[in-house]
């Protein structure tokens, strides 16, 4: 169990990430992997694999995990009292049997820094949940410590197929040093936070075992929209998830079932 105290902020501060927290008890984690199962039985295993996107705007289990006490608490502790869920999604790596894909190709996620793609000036922290268990072999998040300090790096196309990133993006293998990799394995219900900056990705699914994730991004309330003409951005499913919202940069658009002070 790890202690959230000033040498969890600061080695997170100095690395740009933590692994192996505790966040759900096994019932929980329990009714996670019901409720996530049940989605995939009723859309097909090719649409949950990158699909579910936002869906905490919609579903009260999928807000309820995203809000989780001890989800918050050391995001509080890194971000501050005043935070925002700015984007959430759910990960999923099948078997090759599961969701079978092209001769040869292997759904992997590219070396890539989250800060590309959010359009916002401020710190973003990413929670990776683990809904199953994720080790090397189905295919855990690597990250590269301490990148989160190199600055913006240049984005390529991906040269390799199966890149599950949606605009197919990676950093070129000479602006990272890929021995420094740190695996972040998991056991389902804990979580691991990276730094909207950081390098990192994971390898393909080559076990027999289905390997799905519960990505979700949390801003401080004075994060704001970065203004681009050309790439004009939209957040229509930014919930305000504690304390209180004295900049009003991003709207709040929780459920009207939603109140996370009860
Ligand atoms: O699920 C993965 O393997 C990678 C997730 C990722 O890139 C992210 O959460 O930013």
């Amino acid at each position: 169990m790890k202690t959230i105290d000033k040498d969890f902020v600061k080695f997170f501060d100095e690395n740009g990430y933590q692994s192996g927290i505790d966040v759900l008890n096994s019932e929980e984690t329990q009714d996670l992997k019901k409720n996530f199962n049940a989605f995939e039985e009723k859309i097909g295993k090719g649409n949950t694999q990158y699909s579910l996107h936002n869906i905490h705007v919609e579903y009260p289990w999928v807000l309820k995990v995203a809000t989780h006490p001890k989800m918050l608490a050391p995001l509080q502790a890194i971000l501050g009292q005043n935070l925002i869920l700015l984007d959430s999604r759910f990960i999923c790596k099948y078997t090759n049997d599961e969701v079978p894909v092209e001769e040869g190709v292997e759904p992997f996620v590219a070396w890539h820094q989250d800060i590309r793609y959010w359009g916002v000036d401020g710190d973003v922290v990413s929670v990776w949940l683990a809904v199953d268990d994720a080790d090397l072999e189905n295919g855990c998040m690597l990250v590269i410590p301490a990148t989160h300090k190199s600055g913006i790096l240049t984005h390529n196309q991906a040269k390799i197929k199966g890149n599950l990133l949606s605009t197919n993006q990676e950093i070129p293998p000479d602006l990272y040093d890929k021995s420094k990799a740190i695996p972040c394995p998991l056991k389902a219900g804990q979580m691991s936070l990276h730094h909207g900056h950081i390098v990192h990705g994971s390898e393909p699914n080559r076990s027999n075992r289905r390997r799905c994730g519960f990505v979700i991004r949390y801003i401080a309330t004075t994060a704001y929209p970065i203004k681009d003409e050309n790439r004009p951005r939209k957040f229509p499913t930014t919930v305000l998830v504690s304390g209180k919202d004295e900049h009003k940069n991003f709207e709040d658009h929780s459920p009207e079932w939603f109140d996370w002070r009860k």
